[in-house]
């Protein structure tokens, strides 16, 4: 029992996804999702050129002991292109360390802690109303809790807002294609230049912290009023505002009784999360963009969060994913898995398994991937009455068509870019 190959598949069927497939000399195939919104070539080079070379004849069920090599032996430790290579061959192994066993990959994780897994969804509207349309649609749907983002008066678009077409789906794709804009002006900011070259930069947004802080507590009372105080509300903030800012925010906030405020702060600051707990009691949420544990450690042994928002995509697959839980279970901290649609349907499915099998489960978050996104990778998780079962397939249970993926070829795909009226790089 060996590692006989490992492909690395890339693929757009709706966005770009970096997917590797992990075969056995036994035939066994896993699947590890390496998607890396806007840096998803950077992960392909790494696996291609530095880690599939090093893998091939070893043993496939030494999960821990390679994931241990991947993360030591490099000498360069960290950072998101590196554990995103890391989880995509950890998930791999899972994979096929469960299909092996032919059970779901939450058996072998310590089994299902609970029946399912509460969900949160994205609403969002420019206005009001639309956010309440936005909010209703979900409610029907079955959903218990709702991410909301609104539009600012005085901004433009912004980031996560985007109302859904009449009668239609809403499809909000975090990454624009950069070929879709062709025609996009220069750079607003004082490092513009000139237009050659502009087709192939992201798309920019303006910013401004104190309209949104006028804004988005009347956008809650609002919701409150439509839905009741039982519907869980969810908030992102997007790292977009100073320590004091957040927490007036945070503040503000309370009389809605907020589930959580998502990266109210840049987190790589952490310290200053202190002053946010000083002032309010609303729950924080904190992590989609770190990638190991060393990046929670005083987030959570000082108690300033209560949600971890990594995915096992970018925090070193299961393995790493699931120590971090662990760490977090000491201290009373639970999860709040990333799950947007670029974790594909892989990395989602390898989010699930973990939930299910926790003890400090919390929430997850589901952005349903498109329709072309699921022609390609075919899953077996189910969502009903506002929870996700990963389902009973041996393994992740994801299978991707590659003849189907071979149709989508890769297209260069950017997040946005935020400033500030005067044209200053902000954090978003
Ligand atoms: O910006 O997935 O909470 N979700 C988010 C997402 C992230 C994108 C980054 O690739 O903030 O929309
Ligand atoms: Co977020």
């Amino acid at each position: 029992m060996a590692i006989d190959r490992i492909d690395v598949n890339v693929t757009s069927p709706g966005r770009n996804f970096v997917t590797v497939k992990v075969t056995t000399s036994e035939g066994v195939t896993g699947l590890g999702d390496g998607t890396l919104n806007g840096r998803e070539l950077a992960v392909v080079s790494y696996l291609r050129d530095h880690v599939v070379p090093t893998l091939i004849g070893r043993d496939e069920s030494q999960i821990e002991s390679i994931w241990q090599y991947l993360y030591r032996s490099p000498y360069w430790r960290r950072g998101p292109v590196t554990m995103a290579a890391v989880a995509a061959i950890d998930m791999a192994l899972w994979d096929i360390a469960a299909k092996k066993a032919g059970e779901p990959l939450y058996k072998l994780l310590g089994g299902a802690s609970r029946t399912g897994l509460l969900t949160y969804a994205h609403a969002s509207g420019t206005t009001i109303d639309a956010l309440n349309d936005a909010i209703r649609g979900y409610v029907d749907q079955g959903f218990q809790a709702v991410r909301i983002q609104s539009g600012v008066p005085g901004l433009g678009q912004i980031y996560g807002v985007h109302d859904a077409a009449p009668g239609g789906k809403y499809e909000y794709e975090p990454a624009g294609r950069v070929e879709a804009r062709s025609g996009t002006g220069p750079a607003a900011g004082p490092e513009a230049g000139s237009a050659a070259g502009a087709a192939m930069r992201p798309s920019e947004e303006t910013w401004e912290t104190a309209a949104y802080l006028r804004h988005l507590p009347t956008v809650f009372a609002a919701v409150r009023e439509e839905f009741g105080p039982a519907l869980h509300l969810l908030h992102d903030g997007h790292h977009r505002m100073r320590p004091i800012e957040a927490a007036k925010l945070a503040k503000s906030l309370e009389p809605y009784d907020p589930f959580w405020l998502e990266d109210c702060t840049p987190g790589e600051d952490q310290a200053v999360l202190r002053l946010v707990r000083q002032h309010s009691v609303t729950p924080l949420a904190i992590g989609e963009v770190f990638n190991s544990i060393h990046d929670y450690q005083q987030l959570i042994t000082e108690r300033l969060i209560d949600y971890v928002r990594s995915s096992a995509t970018h925090a070193g697959g299961i393995t790493g994913l699931r120590q971090i839980m662990a760490f977090a279970a000491v201290y009373g901290i639970r999860s709040g898995f990333h799950g947007p649609t670029d974790v594909s349907p892989v990395g989602m499915a390898a989010n699930l398994h973990l939930g299910l099998a926790i003890h400090n489960f919390g929430i997850q978050e589901y952005m349903p991937h498109s329709e072309t996104t699921l022609s390609v990778f075919r899953t077996s998780y189910r969502f009903a009455d506002g929870m996700l079962h990963p389902g009973e397939a041996p393994g992740l249970g994801v299978e991707l068509d590659e003849e189907a993926a071979a149709g989508y070829e890769y297209q260069p795909a950017y997040l946005p870019v935020n400033r500030l009226r005067d044209g200053t790089v902000h954090d978003w």
